[in-house]
């Protein structure tokens, strides 16, 4: 057994076939749980929440030490980090007919391209910045200078990335929707709490996106 399959499995129960998602309402959660509909995989939902008394839970904790949701159970591996999974997803379970993520170097290149660029730029310096400053001031702090740049630093990541989103296709990568979508519209939604005003070249993508019937059941899924 490789050291990686070995620390992976060490981690929650000893499931074989079993595949469960833990963690509902946040814009990180709904990225598993609209990757599993659009894979057309079947799970169980455990509808923790951030910052609730679930999150002590003994059998979260055993399947996530750090706290954090989302979290996933796919038969015996079990996994954090909510891009990871959509790749991990996408890597494992897609098909011809259904393609998360693209099969030549230079495609992949460009998917992990957009997502480095949507969860360190846009989600990690400057969303989650402005969730804990303007949303979760008594547990991170208030601290207004630091809202004020992650927010002028969105608006430019977003208006510089506008002409790249509408030059690929339908979708980031093209005609064909990916992991990568996920990404960016689960932070276009996450942004929408703080009131951007995003170019239209961003907002006609997000329609195309919202459009499909795989994220109104994400939706659902990720709000019980
Ligand atoms: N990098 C992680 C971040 C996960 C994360 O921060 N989740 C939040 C909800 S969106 C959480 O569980 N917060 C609880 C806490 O920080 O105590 C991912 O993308 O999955």
């Amino acid at each position: 057994m490789s050291w990686t399959s070995a620390r992976l499995s060490s981690r929650g129960d000893d499931m074989t076939d079993q595949r469960v998602v833990w963690g509902v309402g946040t814009s990180r959660t709904i990225r598993v749980h609209w990757a599993l509909i659009e894979l057309g995989l079947n799970y169980e939902i455990k509808p923790i929440r951030p910052r609730t008394p679930a999150m002590d839970d003994a059998a979260f904790l055993a399947v996530n030490p750090r706290k954090k949701v989302p979290a996933l159970q796919d038969g015996k591996l079990t996994m954090t980090e909510s891009p990871a999974i959509v790749t991990y997803l996408a890597e494992r379970y897609s098909t011809d007919t259904v393609r998360l993520i693209p099969k030549s170097i230079e495609d992949r290149a460009r998917y992990f391209e957009w997502q480095s660029f949507i969860t360190m730029e846009l989600d990690a310096t400057s969303l989650y910045v402005l969730r804990r400053h303007v949303d979760l001031p008594g547990i991170y702090g208030e601290a207004p200078v630091a809202e004020e740049t992650a927010r002028a630093y969105f608006e430019r990541m977003i208006t510089a990335a506008a002409p790249d989103v509408a030059a690929g296709g339908q979708y980031l990568l093209g005609d064909t929707f990916s992991g990568v979508d996920i990404l960016m519209q689960s932070c276009l939604f996450f942004a929408e709490r703080y009131n951007f005003e995003l170019p239209s070249e961003i907002n006609d993508y997000r329609e195309r996106v919202t459009a499909r019937p795989g994220y109104a059941k994400a939706l659902s899924a990720n709000n019980p």
